[in-house]
């Protein structure tokens, strides 16, 4: 049964990855099961949906954004490691040591100063510093997080970033050329950092707002329903998200911004203002093929993959979910929990005793209880494959394994 498989490194003082031993210490949360991950570049399997959709977006941007000598503006990179330091992830992005997204609880580290990247950004500060001014970063990115037809622990972003100095920031300006100016002494505002004019500003956001309503309007089609919302990161202002309207709501795309002056300067770039974005590879597809649930990229069924082969023009392919057409099978489990309890904690362990047939899990229900001060969860498991119908036993089975690794791993006392 799954609970008597290696669920951590805990007691090994090292992890091997990729041929390179790390140190473990108190920060180790990676498991087997993630690492099993790495090295299965779905954005790189031909005919995989995610390929496929990696391969349109890359030419869209080669084929619409030439230099002057007809090569491509931006250079792509899909092939870096996923292995990357804090600095790299981190503070090189301007995320403050004691900000949230570090946490533990949200991310997987490999040591103290060494994790699976969270997002595609933590490359921008090396390839700013090689001296590019325009590229694109597709790869695999990895985030404790929770569990829903939506979000996986393992998913793809593609990240684009472009740079201008003033030459081509000003080029098609009516203005006299000397009087615009990219920087000023000046204010922060919500719409512009403190040292860029807020000609520059707005100039620089429009550019990045128009790339990628045309990017999506090439993949999806001029119908397309989208919507701006302002949005915070610690590496750009303004920044913003995309959304596009699917299946009856809004599911956020991307997220973007002009990037910090800090990070260009830091960078060697002071004379450049630039944009950075960040997209969701799986939401991306998701929307274009009408594929309902995350969990389709990694199934290895022919009945998934076949309906993506030898496609010429992604826009022909209309998916036919194999989704089994009953309704998902829902059990509860309750628990009291310690103090240092995150749900986080519950749904990765979830995650890896999961042999492939949780759809979502919500926390429905926590209280405190007003004698003893102890808190409650209960959440609910929702058991459905995406392609077939469960038995009682499977599910049974692996909710009695959960119960047991949650009681034995997580200092939980169960309700049950
Ligand atoms: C970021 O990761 C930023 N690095 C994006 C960025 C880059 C902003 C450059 C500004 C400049 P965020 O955490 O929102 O932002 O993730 C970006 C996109 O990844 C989301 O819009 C969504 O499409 C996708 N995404 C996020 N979490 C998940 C998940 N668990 N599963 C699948 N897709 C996800
Ligand atoms: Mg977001």
């Amino acid at each position: 049964s799954g609970t008597s498989e290696k669920v951590d490194f805990k007691n090994q003082k090292n992890v091997v990855i990729q041929n390179q031993a790390y140190q473990t210490d108190e920060w180790t949360n990676v498991s087997p099961k993630i690492l099993s991950y790495l090295g299965k570049n779905l954005h790189l399997k031909k005919d995989h949906p995610l390929c496929l959709i990696k391969d349109s977006i890359v030419e869209h941007f080669y084929s619409k954004y030439m230099k002057s000598t007809r090569t491509p503006l931006f250079a792509v990179f899909d092939n870096f490691s996923p292995v990357v330091s804090t600095f790299q992830n981190f503070d090189s992005m301007l995320v403050r040591k004691d900000h949230v997204s570090r946490a533990k609880s949200d991310n997987y580290y490999i040591n103290e100063s060494t994790l699976l990247r969270a997002h595609t950004s933590a490359h921008e500060h090396d390839l700013l510093k090689s001296g590019l001014d325009a590229f694109i970063v597709v790869g695999d990115v990895y985030r404790r997080d929770t569990i829903d037809s939506s979000h996986f622990p393992v998913f793809h972003q593609i990240e684009g970033v472009r740079l201008f100095n003033k030459k081509q920031l000003f080029a098609k300006s009516q203005d006299s050329y000397n009087e615009l100016k990219i920087f000023e002494d000046g204010s922060l505002y919500t719409d512009k950092q403190a040292c860029h004019t807020l000609e520059a500003s707005k100039l620089v956001e429009m550019n990045l707002k128009q790339t990628l309503e045309d990017l999506v309007c090439d993949l999806f089609g001029k119908d397309v329903v989208y919507r701006w919302v302002d949005a915070y990161f610690p590496f750009t202002h303004p920044s913003f998200e995309m959304e596009i309207f699917f299946g009856g709501e809004w599911m956020e795309m991307l997220g973007c911004g002009i990037l910090q002056q800090e990070i260009l300067n830091t960078a060697g770039a002071k004379d450049s203002i630039g944009w950075a974005f960040g997209l969701g590879l799986e939401r991306l597809a998701m929307r274009l093929f009408n594929i309902p649930d995350i969990r389709y990229f990694w199934c290895q069924e022919d009945a998934f993959l076949s309906q993506f082969r030898g496609c010429k023009n992604i826009k022909d392919i209309n998916f036919k979910p194999m989704l089994s057409n009953q309704p998902p099978v829902v059990n509860d489990m309750s628990f009291w929990v310690p103090d240092e309890f995150c749900s986080n904690d519950f749904y990765d362990l979830v995650r890896s005793l999961d042999t492939g047939i949780i759809e979502s899990v919500i926390l429905k229900d926590s209280f405190v209880h007003p004698k003893t001060n102890k808190s409650s969860h209960c959440y609910s498991i929702f058991y459905r494959h995406t392609s077939r119908p469960l038995t009682k036993t499977e599910v049974n089975v692996l909710h009695n394994d959960i119960q047991t690794a949650v009681v034995t791993q997580l200092n939980v006392v169960g309700r049950w």
